[in-house]
């Protein structure tokens, strides 16, 4: 007995050599089955003489759970090989590759623009010196603009910058005319609706020379919305007014959407609100030191967002802001 017992121990190591997981589930079944070997040899053991049991017994016993442990191993070895195994036929996993947002797209594209026409892009600070925001643009201590509702505090003379004009003034203090400057960058308002951030980005634009006209104001940004929304567009100049410019419009474009019919874009006018512009106010230009009998100038503004919404198609400004890729990635 106790020599059958080896050779089938032998002959199940020597089984599970090389076998994959199919075959070892079967080899387990023709080992431990029940009319397996070792069925076959408990039959056996059942007609030893009663002074051979004992040992017997206990050999068989062993082998059982020898062979066991045996098929237990093997089988979880092979689960290991398998997971570990590099498929090389598999296509390669591709890395996600980064594009440039969609409002600093549009921001490079509004300056793009600009710097075709002369002028230079400057960049400065977004928390800001009360007197930039507000005083030296000429918007009085009493104004709208300033109060707690509109523009957030940092401490009584020093507020997030609510337009990127104050960089305009710092630029005015350090620069004789010739100007012309656009200042890209971010804002802060204290508004938050589906077509309102609390931050967001705006351009604005600046030129001061002798002799400038609101003729070169209508030309330049008619010229500028011609390029951003096409050659066709339709625009329009209201009056409107700001503390820094005298006198003031209010630039619309023809609706993207319905093409001047009226539809909910618009508000059924047909025109939507791109821009705000005006010949700057004399005392603006006081404030900085020129020359107000020498020197004019034209200033808009502009709110990045806005026209890549309109650009882009996109209903609500959140989107921007979300880093979702599913939006993201679209552009
Ligand atoms: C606007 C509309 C009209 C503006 C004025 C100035 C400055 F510094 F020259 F006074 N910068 N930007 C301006 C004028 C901005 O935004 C709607």
């Amino acid at each position: 007995m106790e020599a059958q017992v080896q050779a089938v121990k032998e002959e199940a190591l020597a089984s599970v050599e090389g076998a994959g997981p199919g075959r070892i589930k079967e080899l387990r079944t023709l080992y431990l089955g029940r009319k397996g070997k070792v069925a076959a040899l408990f039959r056996e053991f059942k007609d030893l003489p009663p002074d051979e049991r004992r040992e017997a017994g206990r050999s068989l016993n062993e082998l059982k759970s020898f062979l066991d442990s045996l098929f237990e191993e093997a089988a979880k070895e092979k689960k290991v090989e398998e997971k570990d195994r590099v498929d090389v036929t598999l296509p390669g996993r591709r890395p996600l590759i980064g594009g440039m947002h969609p409002v600093t797209s549009t921001i490079r594209e509004i300056c793009e623009i600009f710097l075709g026409l002369g002028y230079s892009v400057v960049e400065g600070p977004e928390v800001e010196l009360d007197y930039y925001n507000f005083e030296a643009l000429n918007i009085p201590r009493d104004h709208p603009a300033r109060d707690m509702q509109d523009t957030f505090y940092v401490s009584p003379n020093v507020v997030l910058r609510t337009h990127t004009s104050p960089m305009q003034v710092r630029v005015m203090e350090k620069t004789k005319p010739p100007v012309r400057v656009v200042c890209p960058g971010r804002v802060y308002r204290r508004d938050s609706d589906p077509t309102h951030s609390p931050m967001f980005h705006q351009v604005e634009g600046l030129y001061v020379d002798e002799n400038v006209s609101f003729a070169e104001l209508k030309g330049t940004l008619i010229a500028f919305l011609k390029e951003i929304f096409g050659e066709n567009v339709g625009v329009r100049f209201r009056p409107s007014f700001f503390p820094f410019t005298e006198p003031s419009a209010e630039v619309d474009i023809e609706c993207v959407m319905c093409r001047g019919a009226g539809c909910g874009l618009c508000k059924d006018t047909g025109w939507l609100e791109i821009l705000g512009s005006g010949m700057v106010n004399p005392r603006v230009f006081e404030m900085v030191g020129y020359d107000t009998a020498r020197y004019r100038g034209f200033a808009f503004g502009l709110g990045v967002e806005r026209i890549a919404m309109l650009k882009l198609g996109i209903d609500n400004i959140r989107l921007f802001f979300e880093n979702d890729l599913r939006f993201l990635a679209q552009f």
